[in-house]
């Protein structure tokens, strides 16, 4: 391709609005351009990544034994109701009328088509198992897109989606999809890991993991032993029980609770100002409704409440935060000062706060030598908060977990029979009895792939890109578009480059050497070619984007160093 004629506007500066890295290169090496919030174009170099991603996800997904289909947008909003989910989901679900007013949804994911087309053509279980994927456009109306690609409104997903006669079944193809995705996602050059995640109320009965990029940019938190292979999101991510020492001495006898006069402190870190005391000897009681339900949890002033292992505990659909008014209504406290003494709701408390002996506690004021169990009935105990950097691994005896940020490019889910039952996509098993199928469903972010490519691939000057992605595999770099030896050099090497079935980029644009360096930095091609001076002896310059240092060699023997570098 001729870089005079190739559609890629690259920009000397990033626009304001773009504050990931990732967002402002993909902009500046133009790659995409905006349409409106969240909803962005592929120009000619930015498609050609794409179309090498999507690739490489249909290789393994066909080795992986999945067939390729593709499902429409446009979903009659009946298929939603039959999966109970059209209700669910608020704004963030497109919905539109069709010219005879019939309601329609743009599908923000495919579960309810897949299993209608699949109960309707699904009779006997010689036909399972099956595996069904497409690469499709996604609709989802985020509140607040951000980050180029990384949280889109329009976006492109693989999505895959298998039928199995029994749980076992499942099992084998969510492993046969799991080490399919571990292949992608090593080909794309992510640093990833697969992460336990929480199934919430999408992922059916049977756990999920999530394939998170690493990348401070990422708004999901990993917890990651730095030991054995234990890796989850915090949502769901437990620690270690045993040995959590209580941090006073073991006193058998404990005195009685004494009342503190703390007036207008009420947060933790003023508590342990005022006191002088550590904040992991003070509880803090926080109460919630689950699904309307008041109950209080209790948790060490160093920890947070996480909020998806409390409905888990709970197995509450609707969880919030009590209000102001509320508190004090249950509690006869202010927010802050509301404590597990004299509490008439239920308490759940955490494992780590009730293994405090002597604490620190609200109550209308604060009290010391509070002891959980002791001074205020637990009705239930727990696992209650966000594992924290140091905690001990729950899946090893001495490991300890570390924090990382991460961006979600895959996950995977099994299903069950969360659609099947509810949608009746039956079979008859080999007894003759009808049985629902056992589903699993596979996604990756193809277009959020791109983004977190960028996001571990870059230096100051632009993209370093994984050579199996790149939009070229060469860029041929002639220094002066005015001098003939050069030219006719660089088309030499351009063609033989070619003709040796290398995408190559030739920069025969009017340009100064520095603007041409600066592009080719910014497009982040692996391999660049320059030619110059020396070209009238057949000499050119090689330099690998990730390396500093440039390489002297005739012209044949740069295209066998490119070629191997390419088959390598
Ligand atoms: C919706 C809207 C947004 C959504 C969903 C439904 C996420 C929704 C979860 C999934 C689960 C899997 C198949 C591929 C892999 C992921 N956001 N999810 O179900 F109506 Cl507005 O999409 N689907």
């Amino acid at each position: 391709m001729r870089q005079s004629q190739l559609f890629m506007p690259t920009l000397r500066v990033s626009p304001s609005e773009a504050e990931a890295a990732s967002h402002q290169l993909m902009l500046r090496a133009g790659l995409i351009r905006q349409l409106a919030a969240g909803i962005y174009t592929y120009l000619p170099p930015g498609r050609r990544v794409l179309r090498k991603l999507e690739a490489i996800i249909r290789e393994e997904m066909d080795k992986a034994g999945c067939q390729e289909v593709f499902m429409p947008a446009m979903q009659p909003a009946d298929l939603w109701r039959q999966s109970g989910r059209y209700e669910k989901y608020g704004p963030e679900l497109v919905r539109l009328k069709d010219r005879h007013e019939r309601e329609f949804a743009l599908g923000p994911t495919h579960e309810e088509v897949i299993t209608d087309l699949v109960r309707g053509e699904l009779s006997s279980y010689r036909q399972l198992p099956l595996t069904l994927y497409q690469i499709q456009t996604k609709f989802r109306d985020e509140k607040r897109p951000r980050y180029g690609l990384l949280r889109g409104r329009e976006f492109m997903m693989k999505d895959a989606y298998s039928f199995d006669a029994d749980w076992e079944g499942l099992d084998r193809s969510y492993q046969r999809m799991y080490e399919a995705y571990h292949r992608i996602f090593t080909r794309c050059g992510l640093n990833f890991r697969p992460v336990e995640a929480d199934a919430g109320t999408i992922g059916g009965e049977g756990g999920t993991h999530e394939f998170m990029a690493l990348a401070d940019i990422g708004e999901d938190t990993i917890a990651a032993c730095d030991h054995c292979q234990y890796a989850a999101n915090l949502e769901k991510a437990g620690y270690r029980l045993a040995g959590d020492t209580p941090n006073a001495e073991g006193s058998s006898s404990h005195p009685e609770p004494e009342k503190l006069h703390t007036p207008k402190v009420r947060k933790i870190d003023e508590l342990v100002q005022a006191l002088g005391i550590p904040a992991d000897q003070i509880l803090k009681t926080l109460l919630f409704l689950a699904d309307g339900k008041p109950v209080a949890v209790i948790v060490r002033g160093d920890h947070e409440v996480n909020e998806i292992k409390l409905a888990g505990l709970l197995q509450a659909d609707q969880l919030e935060l009590a209000d102001q008014a509320t508190t004090e209504k249950l509690t006869g406290a202010a927010v802050g000062f509301a404590g597990p003494i004299g509490l008439s709701i239920p308490i759940l408390a955490d494992y780590s706060a009730a293994a405090v002996i002597s604490a620190v506690a609200g109550a209308n004021d604060h009290w010391k030598h509070v002891r959980p169990g002791i001074h205020f009935e637990i009705a239930q105990l727990g696992d209650l908060r966000n594992a924290v950097s140091g905690d001990g691994c729950p899946n090893c005896a001495d490991g300890h977990l570390r924090m990382f940020r991460g961006i979600e490019v895959g996950q995977v889910f099994k299903l069950g029979t969360k659609y099947s039952e509810g949608m009746q996509a039956n079979y008859l098993d080999a007894s003759g009895s009808e049985k629902p199928v056992i589903m699993g469903c596979y996604g990756i972010g193809i277009s959020r792939v791109m983004s977190a490519v960028v996001e571990q691939h870059h230096d100051e000057e632009g993209i370093l890109w994984p050579r199996e992605i790149a939009p070229y595999q060469v860029h041929v770099v002639p220094v002066s578009a005015k001098d003939e030896k050069q030219m006719k050099a660089a088309e030499e090497l351009y063609a033989k480059l070619a003709s040796a079935g290398l995408e190559v980029l030739l920069d025969d644009r009017e340009e100064r050497p520095g603007v041409k360096f600066k592009d080719s930095d910014l497009i982040g091609i692996p391999v660049r070619i320059v030619v110059g001076r020396q070209a009238a002896e057949g000499i050119v310059e090689l330099k690998y984007r990730s390396e500093k240092a440039a390489i002297q060699a005739e012209i044949q023997e740069a295209v066998t160093l490119v070629k191997d570098f390419y088959r390598s």
